[in-house]
């Protein structure tokens, strides 16, 4: 399973070059007309430092992270909502990701110059703020369009769930009227379910980064408390990092990266803070399984079941579940091997409504 981010942000902004740095890739930056039907897509391994740390201390022959897609659009969202052709395909793509980045420009460089002829980070996250509820309005609106024609020919049992959704889409539709994104509204188990399959792109958590040029380095974290402040809000964060210095990095073999970023007095990758933080907004945590010489990472929702965690693994393991054998993480670096812990009895057995924990070492018990 990979956890799928889209990059979505203002022409310019630097879309390309964190796209780069958080896939350690080299697409083309700066480039001025790209096919909109080709998007970038990468893949990169989730940062983990406790995978690491577990590694060291059993040895296995296989390292499996969990992975992340990245895909970097390259094109305005409010353009793809109203073209029903290419645009209508990369707004799909879009709109199957987990969650969204929104890439804001703060640095200078004057000959790259803002699309709006001047910088202002509050201008440019409403604009994309706009531009999402757009789509989702268009979405909303056909929808209804449709529901209006279906009910004509409806039979009185279809009738039935045809006005809950009219009722719900008109109610979504009035709050994004009112600039209130999807993602902050408190649904019913109900609505959430009628409505998922839309996968509107104002219910996705998002994550403003602000794109800082280098000279703005040492007030990155006085500036990122400040904008943070302005702009979070329920399912929505914001970090402050420098794109093209990110991107080098990403170059780099961790130590000189790791001494690099010293002398710019960055403590943590902005990169592992990216993802850090789109898995906080997604509510997910990781567990680890070891299985015969592989250590593996695994993502789920904060709150999955032992039973649907081993259903993530394999169907087979769901359904054939018997126990699981876990672990924390904490406890089984205390012990040093998982022999020690069992001979200590820290090894829980536990059924299959265990919420599983963050961090949780885990062995499936199943049979088939
Ligand atoms: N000085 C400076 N330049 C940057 C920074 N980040 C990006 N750039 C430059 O800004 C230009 C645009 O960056 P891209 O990453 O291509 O931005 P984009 O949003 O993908 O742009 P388009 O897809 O072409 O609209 C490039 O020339 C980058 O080198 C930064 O942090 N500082
Ligand atoms: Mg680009």
């Amino acid at each position: 399973m990979s956890i799928d981010i889209g990059i979505i942000g203002l022409p310019k902004s630097g879309r390309t070059t964190i796209f780069n740095a958080l896939t350690k890739g080299k697409a083309d930056t700066g480039s001025y007309h790209r096919e909109a039907s080709a998007p970038h897509i990468g893949v990169a391994r989730v940062p983990e430092s406790r995978l690491d740390r577990l590694t060291d201390m059993l040895h296995p022959k296989k390292v499996t992270p969990t992975e992340v897609r990245y895909i970097d659009i390259g094109a305005s969202v409010r353009d793809l909502a109203k073209d029903s052709g290419i645009g209508g395909e990369l707004l799909n793509q879009l709109s199957k990701a987990d969650t969204l980045i929104n890439v804001v420009r703060a640095f200078t460089e004057d000959s790259v110059p803002h699309i709006e002829g001047s910088l202002d980070v509050g201008r440019d996250v409403e604009t994309m703020n706009l531009e999402l509820a757009f789509s989702d309005l268009v979405l909303q609106e056909r929808r209804l369009e449709k529901i209006e024609l279906s009910l004509k020919g409806a039979k009185a049992t279809e009738r039935q769930a045809l006005f809950r959704e009219q009722e719900l889409l008109a109610k979504l539709k009035a709050d994004l009227e009112e600039d209130i994104p999807l993602r902050g509204l408190k649904l019913t188990a109900d609505e959430a379910k009628i409505i998922a399959h839309y996968q509107f792109l104002t219910a996705k958590p998002l994550l403003i980064v602000v794109n800082i040029g280098e000279e703005q380095l040492p007030q990155a974290s006085s500036l990122e408390a400040e904008l943070r402040g302005r702009y979070s809000r329920p399912k929505c964060n914001l970090i402050a990092l420098c794109g093209e210095l990110e991107m080098e990095l990403a170059q780099l073999e961790d130590d000189a990266a790791r001494e690099l970023r010293a002398e710019y007095g960055i403590e943590e990758s902005g990169l592992d803070r990216t993802i850090k933080l789109s898995y906080e907004l997604l509510g997910f945590i990781s567990f680890f399984t070891v299985v015969s010489d592989e250590i593996r990472a695994w993502s789920v929702k904060n709150g999955t079941s032992a039973l649907k965690a081993a259903g993530k693994i394999h169907s087979d393991m769901e359904r054939g579940f018997i126990r699981a054998e876990v672990i924390s993480y904490e406890d089984l670096i205390k012990c040093g091997s998982l022999s020690e812990a069992r001979k200590k009895g820290l090894l829980r057995l536990e059924g299959k409504n265990y919420p599983v924990q963050d961090g949780d070492i885990i062995t499936f018990l199943f049979n088939v």
